[in-house]
């Protein structure tokens, strides 16, 4: 196999580039990092991912990271079926959007680590907790474990996660061109979000996706779920 792809089944990055590799009808092997048990901070996934996130991808023995990176190399490296926009224009319409999102994890880290990490987390002494922190590479995660560990994200704080997540939803409905993100059709923008409106839907804020409020994003997750390569992802509940 030269495809293996490292992730986690419940991460919106690995869910964003399963449902990439399944559009494309790639084979890949897949290997799953527990993130609750930190597998994501062990030294063997830090050779394949120095910043200690899922996913990674290796390809004919060389690792990537960053879903969005991934996903364009996927792209360049097996062109068919095409996932991005050929017109510089649009290519630089769908590098915005995927930036964008990817600015976004944040709000969706204060709504899953409640339920992924925040038990473990509280439970830790101070010892266990400054050994755990010291194996995170990045400095915003470290205070994100601290926050979950200490001091949970309050009401008020998810209540301001909600709210941007609300926001992408109206840039979405403002800016859809004939159904998809990108004018020409489906590409790795819609994909790029899809796991973002997914969390929305489910549990995050589910009346701001109904066809009253927002027809045009309400109709474009229709169409998202309806596509083999979003079924074959598995993009489970999250609450399961
Ligand atoms: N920008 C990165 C984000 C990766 C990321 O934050 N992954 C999350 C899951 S969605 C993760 O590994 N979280 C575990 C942690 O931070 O310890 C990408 O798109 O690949």
């Amino acid at each position: 196999m030269n495809l293996i792809l490292y992730h986690a089944w419940k991460s919106s990055a690995s869910r964003r580039v399963r449902f990439f590799l399944e559009e494309k009808g790639l084979h890949y092997e897949a290997h799953e990092i527990d993130l609750a048990k930190q597998e994501q901070h062990q030294p063997a996934f830090l050779k394949v991912n120095p910043l200690g996130v899922v996913p990674a991808l290796i390809h004919n023995g060389r690792a990537l990271h960053e879903s969005g990176t991934i996903c364009e190399y996927l792209e360049a490296a097996f062109p068919e079926p095409r996932l991005c926009p050929t017109d510089p224009y649009h290519l630089a319409q769908m590098r915005n959007w995927v930036r964008h999102v990817d600015g976004l994890i944040g709000n969706l880290i204060r709504y899953n680590w409640r339920y992924t990490i925040q038990d473990r987390a509280a439970k830790l002494s101070e010892a266990e907790l400054e050994a755990l922190l010291a194996k995170i590479p990045s400095e915003e995660r470290r205070e994100a474990w601290l926050r979950v560990a200490r001091n949970p994200y309050t009401a008020a704080e998810l209540d301001q996660a909600r709210d941007n997540l609300i926001g992408m939803l109206d840039q979405m409905e403002t800016m859809m061109v004939d159904g998809w993100l990108i004018r020409g059709g489906f590409s790795l923008a819609d994909i790029a979000v899809a796991p973002f409106v997914r969390r929305v839907g489910e549990e995050i804020a589910p009346e701001e996706l109904s066809h009253i409020k927002r027809p045009a994003v309400a109709h474009w997750w229709a169409s998202i779920q309806e596509r083999p390569g979003y079924q074959r992802a598995k993009f489970d509940p999250f609450l399961s």
